[in-house]
This record gives C-alpha cells, structure tokens and sequence, in this order.
C-alpha cells in the first residue's frame, strides 16, 4: 500500500516538477557572417556558428553555461537580460559590475535557476561587444502559462540593426571631438532574425504564439503584419491581459509574445513590416533601407509582393501603448516610495570635446573593482555608497524599500532603460503615445515630472525591465527591493551606455555579503584580466572611504565658456591646423573624411577617463 502511494506520489510530482539541470557549452571565437548579403564581417560565433543558438529552458531549470573566451583578442561576458538572478547576483554577467572581464584565454561558469518565465535574451555585456553579433534569444517554457493551450506552435523573432565594422572601430570616431554632438553611429542595415526576407511558414486557421525581441545595438522597429491583428500577452517575462494590437513599437532589449491566427483562407501570402524609428537618426543616407518585408506564407507557391507601408515615422498611426497593459497576475500599484531616485538624462561635452551622456551631473565611469566585489570587501561600509566611488553614481537602497525612479529625458532623443535584477511597475510616462511621443513634446523643452501634479497613476501597473523614455518627457518607475544584489540602470542604446548613461543600484549590500559567495573561476578572472577584485572603486583596501585613483568622467568645461562656444573654438582651431574650411558634424560618412590621427592631447585625455570609455563597459 505505501510503496504503492509512494510511487503514485512520484508519478504525480516528477512529470511537471522536476526541474532539469541545461548545460550549454559556449566557445566563444570569431567568425565571418554576411546576414545583409552586403558585407562579410567577423562576428562573434559561438561553437563556430553564427547565427547564436537560442537558449532554451523550461521554468524552474537550472540554467548552467560555460564559457571559453576563444576571441584572443577581446575581453567578454554574458549578461541574461531579465533573469532576476534573485540569489545569484554574481551571475548576472555585466563586467565591472558583478564581475570581472574574462580575457582571451580564461573560462567562466554562469550558473543560475530560471525561476520565471517568457522571453528573453542574452548578450555580451563587457565594453561594446553585443553589436558584434554576441546578441541571441533567451527562451523560458511554460506549459502553465494561461495560453499555453491556445495556440499550436511558437515562433521566436530577433529584430536588429546592423554594423559592417568593428565596434571597436566605430567607438573612436564616435567618441571623438570630431563628433561633439555624439551623433550615433547610423547602422549599415537591419536585420529579421538575423537574415533578411523571411517567411514564416503557417497553416491557415491556426494560432501561433510570435515572440518577437530586439536585439539591436540602437534602434527600435515598427513591426506589423499586413491584414493582421494579434493579441499581446506578454511584455519583458511578465505575463499581460490579452490585448489586440496591430502596431508594436519595439524598443532596443524590450520583448513582446502576441498570438496570431491565421486567416481560414491559404491563397495568399502577407507582409510581415518593419520599420526603423527613423527620429533616432542623424542622417539618412539615401542607400539606407529602413523598412523591410518578411512574410507570413500561407502558400509557398503564391507570390510575395513588397509591402505597402502604411507607418510613417510621424504617422498619425500610433503604436499599442504599453504603458496601458495590464499584469495578468494583477499585482496592484507599490505603496508609496521609500526612496526617490530623481535623475534627469542629459548629452552634453566635457573638456576632452568629446560627446558624453550624464543622468544628472554623472557620466558612469567603471570602477577599477566591480563594484560587487566592493560590496563583498567592505564589510559594513558596504551601505556607504562614498565605497562605490564618484563615478559609479551608486544608491544603496535597503531590503524591501520601495524604490521609485523619477527619470526625467533633459534630451531630445529618447532612451530605452534598462534594470538588471528586476521588473519596474510603469507608473507614468509623459507624453503618452501618441502622435508627438517620438517627435518631441512641447516644442522640445523639457517638461520634468511634477509629484504633485501628474496623472493617476493605474492600478496595476504594466511591469517591464526596459521603458522608452520619451523626448523631452519622463518616465515614473516603481520596484521592491526583494533582490539584494548590485544592479546596473542604464538606456540600452549602446552608444549611450558608452557615453555613461548609466547608474547603479545597491540593494541590501550586507544580505548579499551574508548570502553569495564568488565562484572562484569568477575571481581567476579577475586575475588573468588584471583587474583588483577587493577593496572600494580605487582598489584601496586599507581605507574604504579614500577614492583617490578612482577612474572619473573627463572634467567640465570651464565656467565663461559655453559648450558651442568651445565645441567651435575646438573646430575653428581644427579647421586651421587640417587646412579645412569647414567640417559637416553630423553621420560618420561625413566624420570618415575628418578622420586624422589624434593629437597629443586627446592621447592623453583618453588617459585621465580610465575606465569610462575604453575599458569594461558594455
Ligand atoms: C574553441 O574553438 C577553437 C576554434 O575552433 C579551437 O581552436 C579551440 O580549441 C576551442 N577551445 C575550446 C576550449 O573548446
Ligand atoms: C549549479 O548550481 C547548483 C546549485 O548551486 C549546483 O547544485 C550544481 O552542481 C551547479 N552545477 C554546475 C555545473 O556547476
Ligand atoms: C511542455 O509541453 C510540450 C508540448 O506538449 C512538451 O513537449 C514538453 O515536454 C512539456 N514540458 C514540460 C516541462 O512539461
Ligand atoms: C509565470 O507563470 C506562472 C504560471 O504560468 C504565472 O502564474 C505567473 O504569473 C507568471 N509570471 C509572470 C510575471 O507573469
Ligand atoms: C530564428 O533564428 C534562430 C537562430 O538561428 C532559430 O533558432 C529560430 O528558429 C529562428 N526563427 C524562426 C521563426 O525561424
Ligand atoms: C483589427 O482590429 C481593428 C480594430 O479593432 C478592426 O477594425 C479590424 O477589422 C481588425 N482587422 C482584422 C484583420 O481582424
Ligand atoms: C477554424 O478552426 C476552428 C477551430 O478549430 C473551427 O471551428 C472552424 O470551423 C475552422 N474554420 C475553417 C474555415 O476551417
Ligand atoms: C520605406 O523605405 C523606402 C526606402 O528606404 C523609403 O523611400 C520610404 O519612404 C519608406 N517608407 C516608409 C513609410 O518609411
Ligand atoms: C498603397 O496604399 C495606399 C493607401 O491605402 C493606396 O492608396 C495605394 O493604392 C496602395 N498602393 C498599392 C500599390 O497597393
Ligand atoms: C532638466 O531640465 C529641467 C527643466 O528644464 C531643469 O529644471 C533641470 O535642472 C534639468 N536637469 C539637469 C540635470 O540638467
Ligand atoms: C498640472 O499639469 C497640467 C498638465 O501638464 C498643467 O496644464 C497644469 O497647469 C498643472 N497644474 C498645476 C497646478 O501646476
Ligand atoms: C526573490 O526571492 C524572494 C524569495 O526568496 C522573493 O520574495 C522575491 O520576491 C524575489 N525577487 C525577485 C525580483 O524575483
Ligand atoms: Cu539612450
């Protein structure tokens, strides 16, 4: 009899709960890809491939990869973008953050439970090497989701831009006093998981779940399918109420799962459109295709006719606003703040000339400790941010604070953001989408977010890891501190996070010390990457609380002068040394011809920033 319960026990808990142990092995090497048919290109390929694999896991695995640095010339990691990593901070993968660069040559293990569900992906998460191709889908089965059963087969969709140079070799003309606006560096093309002119194959009057991630460098797409709407049911892991769409606005890291059902009919195949968010760029060149057709085939036989795009860049067809979802698990608004984070995004120069990027006053400059590993060395300074350094614009936040983060876009662009560790309730954005969001609001001037005077705020919050902060507008975010672990904030457009627009979440310093312990593969790293991984950001491990030798931001330029005003004291004096008579600011076709050997100065600029833009930031 009890053997017997026993077995009926096992019967019933093994199938749906035994959680699997998934071991990816990654060797990490470069390869040669031309995904545009435009241009070979060394890209990053895992195991010798390119495309990567797409990693997949069912809730509750456990997710282990290992990773062989095989590139020989270039530092990396892997950040699992939205993995909560709740317990396993130091396998959220961002260098300098929660570990150390791994060298050429090295190894690391990441080894954490995906306790969550939905999709997501995975990239390189050291200096900026995601755009090089280490960028991939990171896929969370669910049998339990409440569509599980409504639909047949699944499809997962990267949207993406795409470089034919080194990121590497684009980063010294875009940081360079040759582009004092930091015009952004204006992709060669666009991707549709990674090829072009796709089709997805479907039967006709079947339901599909599509899920559709952005794994660009910089750019967000429109995305619709012709003659077709579908039903979202999931943002950035976090299961939504189904909700028809026609139109995605899909931002740079944000994710979207909609159901689609096909037509009863199979006679006739449809374009499946995307179109760049053309407000992100400075300069269109005239060979720049920004709308692509892929299709839903129906019929293999039948023709594929190009799109008639009907988005515009400022059409009066607005995109479904994700700001008015609601969570399917219906978790209310988060009870007032504990902690207000006020930060305003602003572009601005230093004295170098160059082009930098500052959530108020701070361009995030790495430390030279992850700052992890300062939290693991400081024992119980570790709740004085001073440890974290100037640069690092670090906020220790408690456990179980309620955390809000008044955002404010001080720019005319706007910035997807991103929060490691967590997803942030959206608890106001202004403007609302609309026909102004991408244009800005207001003639341009910023409008900051008023606590005493903004709209109700929903009840349950639509919660995502990564929001588009509008031009000019602001964004209201709202999350618990139930992670402890360091968190990294910052906009996704990867020419912004090498500007320094980032900032870092501390949360429950003396809990992550009391629970996590660093592999010690993790700290070899460190040592074959010569990076210190004790003490405060200067690597001072006798007084914690002296910085001095920290990596800073280039300084300001001196009061009496105006950015313009030295912005073109540096160019009319340029001008005169290259014997040029003018030089056109903006795209890097036009920056190729200024392009010159840098002079002494800059050499040495370059110096003084340290960490900020040359090392170990993604
Ligand atoms: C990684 O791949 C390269 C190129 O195929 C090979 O030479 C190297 O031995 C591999 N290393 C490991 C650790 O698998
Ligand atoms: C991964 O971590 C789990 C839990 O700590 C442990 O049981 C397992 O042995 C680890 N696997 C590997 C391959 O390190
Ligand atoms: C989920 O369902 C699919 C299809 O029915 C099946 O192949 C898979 O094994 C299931 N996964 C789990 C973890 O039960
Ligand atoms: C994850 O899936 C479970 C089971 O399907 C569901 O109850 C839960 O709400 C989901 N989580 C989120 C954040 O949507
Ligand atoms: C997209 O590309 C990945 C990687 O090559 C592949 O696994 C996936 O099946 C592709 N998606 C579709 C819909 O073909
Ligand atoms: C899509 O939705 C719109 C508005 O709800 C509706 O007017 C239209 O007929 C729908 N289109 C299709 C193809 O179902
Ligand atoms: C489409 O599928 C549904 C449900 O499977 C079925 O009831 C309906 O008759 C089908 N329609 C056609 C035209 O095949
Ligand atoms: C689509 O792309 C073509 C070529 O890039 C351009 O001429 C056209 O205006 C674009 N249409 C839209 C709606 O963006
Ligand atoms: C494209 O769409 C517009 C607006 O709906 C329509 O007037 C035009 O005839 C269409 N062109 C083609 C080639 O279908
Ligand atoms: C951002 O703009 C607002 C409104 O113009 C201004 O009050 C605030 O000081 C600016 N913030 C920064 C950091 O420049
Ligand atoms: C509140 O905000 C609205 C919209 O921005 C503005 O029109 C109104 O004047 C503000 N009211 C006060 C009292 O500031
Ligand atoms: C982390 O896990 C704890 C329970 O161990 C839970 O209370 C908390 O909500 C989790 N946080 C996140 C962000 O997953
Ligand atoms: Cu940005």
């Amino acid at each position: 009899m009890l053997p017997y319960l026993g077995y009926l026990l096992l019967l019933l808990l093994s199938k749906p709960l035994r959680a699997k142990e998934v071991v990816y092995d990654f060797n990490v090497t470069w390869v040669t890809a031309n995904p545009d048919g435009l241009a070979d290109r060394k890209v990053v390929g895992i195991n010798g491939q390119w495309p990567l694999p797409v990693i997949e896991v069912d809730k509750g695995d456990q997710l282990v990869v290992n990773m062989y640095n095989g590139l020989g010339d270039k530092s990396t990691s892997i950040h699992f973008h939205g993995m909560y990593q709740n317990g396993t901070n130091e396998m959220d993968g961002a260098s300098m953050v929660t570990q150390c660069p791994v060298a050429p040559g090295s190894s690391i293990t990441y080894n954490f439970t995906v306790n969550q569900n939905g999709t997501y992906w995975y990239h390189c998460h050291t200096d900026y090497c995601y755009p090089d191709g280490y960028r991939q889908a990171l896929i969370v089965h669910d049998n339990n989701s409440y569509f599980a059963n409504e639909y047949e087969e699944e499809f997962t969709v990267t949207l993406s831009d795409w470089y034919h140079e080194l990121a590497e070799d684009i980063k010294p003309e875009f940081m360079s006093v040759y582009n004092p606006t930091g015009a952004e560096p204006i992709p060669n093309s666009w991707l549709f998981n990674d090829t072009q002119g796709m089709s997805l194959s479907v039967k006709p009057n079947t339901t599909y779940l599509l899920r559709l991630v952005n794994i660009a460098a910089f750019t967000a797409q429109y995305f619709y399918i012709e003659d077709h709407n579908f039903t979202i049911v999931e943002i950035d892991g976090v299961y939504t109420e189904p909700t028809e769409a026609n139109l995605l606005y899909v931002a740079v890291a944000q994710r979207y799962s909609v159901l689609l059902t096909t037509k009863d009919t199979a006679d006739k195949n449809y374009a499946i459109v995307t179109v760049v968010d053309s407000t992100l760029l400075d300069t269109i060149t005239p060979d720049l295709q920004l709308n692509h057709t892929n299709w839903l085939e129906y019929d293999a036989s039948a023709t594929k006719p190009q799109a008639n795009i009907t988005v515009a860049e400022s059409s009066d067809l607005s995109p479904f606003d994700d700001a008015t979802l609601i969570p399917y698990d219906h978790m209310p608004l988060l009870e007032n703040p504990t902690v207000t984070v006020n930060v305003a995004v602003v572009m601005d120069n230093l004295d170098n000339g160059k082009g930098y990027a500052f959530l108020n006053d701070i361009s995030y400059t790495a430390p030279k400790v992850p700052t992890l590993y300062s939290v693991m060395s400081a024992g119980d300074l570790a709740t004085d941010a001073t440890v974290y350094g100037d640069f690092t614009h670090t906020q220790v936040v408690d456990h179980m604070d309620i955390v809000e983060i008044i955002l404010n876009n001080n720019d005319t662009g706007s910035h997807p953001f991103h929060l490691h560790g967590h997803v942030f309730q959206v608890v106001d954005r202004y403007p609302p989408y609309g026909s102004d969001f991408f244009e800005f609001a207001d003639a341009g001037i910023p409008q900051p977010y008023d606590p005493n005077n903004h709209s109700a705020f929903p009840a349950y919050p639509p919660r995502r890891d990564t929001i588009v902060v509008p031009p000019a507008g602001y964004v209201v975010l709202r999350f618990r501190a139930d992670n402890p672990g360091v968190w990294i904030f910052h906009c996704h457009i990867d020419w912004h996070l090498m500007q320094g627009l980032a900032m870092t979440f501390v949360e429950a310093p003396l809990m992550i010390q009391e629970k996590l312990t660093i592999p010690a593969d993790h700290y070899a790293a460190c040592v074959a990457s010569d990076v210190e991984h004790e003490g405060n950001a200067a690597g001072n491990t006798v007084d914690l609380l002296d910085l001095s030798g920290q990596n800073q931001q280039p300084g300001w330029i001196p009061d009496g002068f105006t950015t313009r005003g030295i912005v073109s004291m540096v160019f009319t004096v340029l001008s005169a040394i290259l014997g040029m008579g003018s030089i056109v600011l903006y795209g890097l076709s036009d920056l190729k011809h200024a392009k010159k050997p840098e002079t002494q100065a800059e050499v040495s600029g370059q110096g003084v920033q340290g960490g900020q833009d040359d090392e170990y930031q993604d």
